[in-house]
């Protein structure tokens, strides 16, 4: 009898290292969801994705120690809640990981004083926190190259207030494979389409940031319904009483943005939806679209907060797998600046 031959199996094409993180500062916001973690969701059957909850850097700002446990926690079952798939991607806590304190110590020994002092998230929160100037605060951008450069990561999606972050992992990595050999793959930023930056409902001009002390000024993805429409109500807008996107109009060119990311409309549909209506018909919509979308999320986190079990089993296996990734990159590294092995 004639022998069936296996069919050719193609060896399936290594998908590029996605990497990216969120801190634990507080309940993630409609900005941090649609600017970041709803593009990561979808970029996990494209991608190998890599999604931890970034805690040490976090340390970075003062924190309430059973508040910041809470918040890890908090934030690892909202990661879930949104999508992050632990069949698809990595995710897992990065202090859980210690490779990642280990190749900071290693790259912090090749940055420089001087390319750390430029960084400007450094100046804003020195300034934002000028009694607790601290070296982690200084040195925050290398443990980000380290997070990124431990994974080979190909893609780094961030947001435009990263760039710069991004920038000096490039550059860090690109001297050590100088120095040493070739051992780092550099990463380049990766801005998604559907990207975009949510300013604050309060202050249009400033980002919406999770840790403002104004929480008008910001929607956490598990406010509920009514809390969001009524923050959306109050938001600063201008005097005109048009719906148009327009330079010096922020608070609408956001609540518009807003909008748009939620429900898919164009800029110009949106103008004719709210045509000759006043700013209150149009914010309580936004108000609406935003609470409707973010429900299931809220329900998935409900759900998922109430199985400690389920959750710790989760974040175990990922960082086992991280820890697993991030040896080879470590060992590799050990190696070329001469530790004994
Ligand atoms: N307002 C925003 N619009 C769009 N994207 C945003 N991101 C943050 N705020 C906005 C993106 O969310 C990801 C995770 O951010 P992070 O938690 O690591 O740190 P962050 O940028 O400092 O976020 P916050 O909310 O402003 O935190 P705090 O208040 O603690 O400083 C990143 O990809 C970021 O670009």
């Amino acid at each position: 009898m004639q022998e069936t031959q296996p069919a050719a199996t193609a060896v399936p094409a290594k998908k590029p290292v996605v990497f990216s993180g969120i801190q634990p500062t507080g309940t993630m916001t409609l900005g941090n969801y649609l600017g970041a973690v709803r593009n990561w969701v979808q970029m996990q059957d494209d991608y190998d994705c890599i999604y931890p909850i970034v805690d040490m850097h976090s340390l970075t700002i003062r924190q309430e120690p059973k508040v910041l446990r809470s918040n890890i926690l908090n934030a690892f079952a909202l990661l879930l809640a949104c999508g992050i798939d632990p069949q698809k991607s990595v995710t897992f806590i990065q202090s859980h990981v210690d490779n990642h304190a280990v190749l900071s110590w290693v790259l912090g020994c090749s940055t420089q004083f001087g390319e750390l002092s430029r960084m400007t998230q450094f100046k804003d929160k020195s300034a934002k926190h000028a009694d607790n100037i601290n070296a982690g605060l200084f040195t925050y951008p290398v443990l980000m190259a380290a997070d990124i450069l431990l994974y080979q990561t190909d893609l780094v999606p961030v947001g435009v207030d990263q760039k710069q972050h991004l920038e000096l992992t490039r550059d860090v990595a690109i001297r050590f494979n100088n120095l040493y050999g070739n051992t780092f793959k550099v990463p380049e930023a990766y801005i998604p389409k559907a990207g975009a930056k949510i300013m604050s409902l309060a202050d249009p001009t400033k980002k919406m940031s999770k840790s403002d002390e104004n929480p008008n000024g910001f929607i956490t993805i598990l406010d509920p319904a009514d809390t969001i429409i009524r923050k959306f109500k109050r938001a600063v807008t201008d005097s005109e009483a048009q719906v148009v996107y327009r330079e010096g109009k922020d608070g609408i060119n956001n609540l518009m943005t807003i909008y748009s990311c939620v429900t898919g409309k164009t800029m110009e549909e949106i103008q004719r939806e709210f045509d000759g209506k006043g700013y209150g018909d149009f914010k309580l919509a936004v108000g609406e679209v935003v609470a409707d979308h973010l429900k299931p999320i809220r329900e998935n986190f409900a759900r998922l907060s109430a199985d400690k079990g389920y959750l710790e089993e989760v974040y175990r296996r990922g960082a086992q797998q991280a820890q697993q990734r991030s040896s080879r990159t470590m060992e590799k590294v050990f190696r070329k600046i001469g530790f004994v092995r």
